[in-house]
């Protein structure tokens, strides 16, 4: 909808009307196309205003809509017949203007902007590109460059930076309604000729093709076999070589692309996933009732290693106090010196004052006394993790909720430390904590609603993604990434090498190979838990533990001294930084394995590295569903994309089984069960075969069947 009204009787303000963001339906088109034309009908109407209610210019076009024949008059035709006025048409922009709001407003004559707006082209992160003429009006406008970088990473930038690239016109601190309206008054007999973006010519460097051979370059090599971002490049070369009906048409021509593709269903998918996890839910999709958050303004991190403090500098960022702890002194030192360092470059980046005081450290466990939430992150050693639990019972205040920032320790034996089982959850960092965007909230079978519902609006608070995760071993992430890294084990001793399967995993699109994230994250973690469980011996090279297949590799390059990156060498090796190169060592040490075991190397195809990974892990997260450990599928999948280099144009592990095709999952892990019958990651989960028989219904419809399965238990 749009209503139409009449201010300082010469102005026609328009307002769009369609909560929460007045995305364009084809009702609120409809509604603009009528209004537009009832103002420049009108003699009396001298200028027009479009606004959008409650602060919000427009979110663009509505997503919801997508997938479903088109009502409403199309985008462009209405965008052109608004520029074609013959009197000055002003955009009010308050809020947002994204994606088609912001070529509407480029459309406009003038754009107006209240000082807090943000705008931004990010069609590109839902699959496709901005085509109702953003990328032939935006370049005209902001020059090449700039529309290059708006439009390939769609981000989003504050007035202050569209003031500066020309997008918008003027800035107000105050109401942008009231500044376009007094503005549409003043420029209302004024000529128009000059202010039709689509009629100004492109402004271009005299190095055309090397600007976008470097483009191309840049956005192949960042988008991880993503195509939108490589649309969005020809689309603007368009713009650059091409007359403006002619760029306009390759657009469209574009954008019919890669609005059909596979890519774009499973980046709208995951952005629709990624708000639904924030309403979190039961499994069988029933809320939590009486969930509401405590406020929090005082908080405590136990323990300064790496991911404590990543999660000072989380914490201190939100406007939050931080009692940060770390009982040795020189690590207090280093934790001291490192946050320090951290909140200033981010501070930096952000433009923002580096939030220092709101942190006091201490060595003495007591100084947490009157904290309204602690994060616990200390080793990863359940010994030390209940001998803190049982301390902070005594020490913390009643009512203080008791979090464990554990990876994949047992959530309700800390609690059962504690006196206050209610008041603990899990809340899993993903390192670097102050970088990633997921936390695994993980609730415990004692945990309050009120106490998950604190821990996920924390998270929410810091800028995360909250997944709200049941108890389990690994919880979601860790638990799925269990089977994909045997398998990727599996294949070393069969004879691939970690370079041949990562270099498969990161042409699927995985912004890390499996071999090279180990490396990066410590082969050693896992070594060390499994010491603790008893389950390894030193100098033993057994293939079979509990009577299934078994691959000691990890703990032979551990009793090495090989951990990963820290030491220098892992699957791979490092010189200085970060950089893996294949290590002939590494190699060598293979070939000398599989001949103790009597292995022959043979050549593995990247099919069945794929297959044998990822239906792997994927038939791990049908039994995470059955048990009810996620929610739904979105949940998986958001913490896959979020948290595991999953690439998001593949929508995340579940939404890319249905997109393969559960049949052929099922039949695949059948396949491989047959071949390798002692590997119990690849026996196919119950509910795979209850989706396959009930016809493999699309993601969205899992729950309803995964309901009736935890109904009948
Ligand atoms: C496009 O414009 C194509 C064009 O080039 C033309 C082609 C011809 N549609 O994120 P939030 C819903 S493509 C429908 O939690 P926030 C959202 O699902 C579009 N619904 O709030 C949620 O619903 P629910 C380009 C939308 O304040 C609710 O609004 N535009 C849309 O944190 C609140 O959302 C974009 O990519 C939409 N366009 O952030 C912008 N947008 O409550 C996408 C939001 O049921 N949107 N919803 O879960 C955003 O980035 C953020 O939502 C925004 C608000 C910044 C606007």
């Amino acid at each position: 909808m749009a209503q139409y009204s009449r201010v300082l009787d010469a102005v026609a303000l328009i307002t769009l009307q369609n909560p929460p963001v007045n995305a364009l339906s084809g009702r609120v088109r409809q509604g603009i196309v009528d209004t537009v034309q009832r103002a420049l009908a009108d003699p009396k109407v001298k200028s027009v205003v479009i606004c959008g209610q409650n602060g919000v210019f427009c979110g663009g076009a509505d997503i919801r809509e997508f997938g479903s024949p088109m009502t409403g008059p199309p985008l462009v035709p209405m965008i052109h017949a608004i520029e074609a006025a013959d009197k000055p048409v002003v955009a009010a922009i308050e809020g947002v203007a994204l994606g088609g709001g912001l070529e509407l407003a480029l459309g406009c004559h003038y754009r107006i902007a209240q000082a807090k707006a943000k705008v931004g082209l990010p069609e590109v992160t839902l699959g496709l590109l901005p085509a109702a003429g953003g990328t032939q009006r935006l370049p005209r406008l902001t020059g090449l460059p700039a529309a290059l970088d708006l439009i390939t990473t769609g981000r989003h930038i504050t007035a202050a930076e569209a003031l500066e690239l020309s997008i918008v016109d003027r800035l107000t601190d105050h109401s942008a309604v009231d500044a376009a309206v007094k503005f549409a008054v003043s420029v209302a007999d004024q000529s128009l000729d000059a202010r039709r973006i689509s009629s100004r010519p492109c402004p271009c460097p005299p190095d055309l093709d090397a600007l976008f051979e470097a483009a191309m370059r840049k956005v192949r090599h960042s988008s991880r076999g993503a195509t939108a971002p490589v649309a969005c490049v020809q689309a603007l070369r368009a713009a650059a070589t091409l007359p403006y009906s002619q760029g306009m048409q390759r657009e469209k021509d574009l954008m019919a692309t890669l609005f059909t593709s596979g890519q774009a269903r499973a980046l709208q998918y995951n952005f629709f996933a990624q708000r639904a996890v924030a309403r979190w839910r039961l499994p069988g999709g029933a809320r939590w009732d009486g969930s509401k958050p405590r406020p929090i303004s005082k908080t405590a991190v136990i323990g300064l290693g790496t991911m404590g403090r990543g999660i000072t500098v989380c914490l201190a960022q939100a406007g939050l106090s931080v009692v940060a702890v770390e009982v040795q002194e020189k690590p207090l030192k280093e934790a001291k010196q490192a946050i320090s360092g951290m909140l200033r470059r981010g501070a930096k980046r952000r433009g923002v004052a580096p939030a220092l005081d709101l942190i006091t450290y201490s060595q003495n466990l007591r100084a947490v006394a009157d904290v309204d939430l602690v994060v616990e992150a200390v080793f990863e050693d359940l010994d030390l993790k209940t001998q803190i639990f049982q301390q902070l019972s005594n020490i913390c205040k009643p009512g203080a909720l008791l979090c464990t920032n554990t990876s994949g320790l047992n959530v309700d034996l800390l609690a059962s430390q504690s006196r206050r089982p209610e008041l603990v959850v899990g809340m899993h960092f993903f390192a670097p904590a102050h970088v990633m965007k997921l936390l695994e909230v993980v609730y415990g079978s004692r945990s309050s609603p009120e106490a998950v519902a604190t821990a996920m609006d924390l998270g929410k608070k810091m800028g995360k993604v909250g997944v709200a995760v049941g108890n389990c071993r690994g919880f979601v992430g860790n638990r799925m990434l269990k089977p994909y890294m045997e398998q990727g084990l599996f294949l070393l001793e069969e004879g691939a090498t970690p370079e041949s399967v990562d270099g498969t995993l990161e042409e699927f699109g995985f912004a890390m190979g499996l071999f090279r994230m180990s490396d990066l994250s410590g082969i050693d973690v896992g070594w060390k838990v499994r010491k603790g469980d008893g389950l390894v011996q030193p100098g033993a090279e057994s293939r079979v533990r509990q009577g299934r297949r078994y691959s000691p590799l990890g703990d032979l390059l551990c009793e090495r001294g090989r951990f990963g990156q820290k030491t220098g060498r892992g699957w791979y090796q490092y010189d200085k930084g970060h950089e893996a190169r294949p290590d002939p060592w590494l190699h060598r040490f293979l070939e000398e394995y599989r001949a103790r075991h009597g292995l022959v190397a043979r050549r593995i195809d990247r099919q069945e590295v794929l297959e044998r990974c990822l239906y792997s892990l994927i038939n791990e997260g049908f039994r995470i569903l059955e048990e009810g450990i996620a929610a739904g599928p979105e949940d998986i999948d958001v913490v896959y994309t979020f948290g595991y280099g999953w690439p998001k144009h593949r929508g995340g592990p579940m939404f890319y089984a249905g997109m393969v095709g559960l049949a052929k999952v099922l039949e695949r892990l059948e396949h491989y069960q047959q071949t390798h019958p002692d590997v119990l990651y690849m026996q196919p989960c119950g509910l795979l075969r209850r989706l396959v028989a009930s016809g493999s219904p699309p993601v969205h419809k899992w729950r309803e069947i995964i309901k009736n399965t935890h109904s009948k238990i």
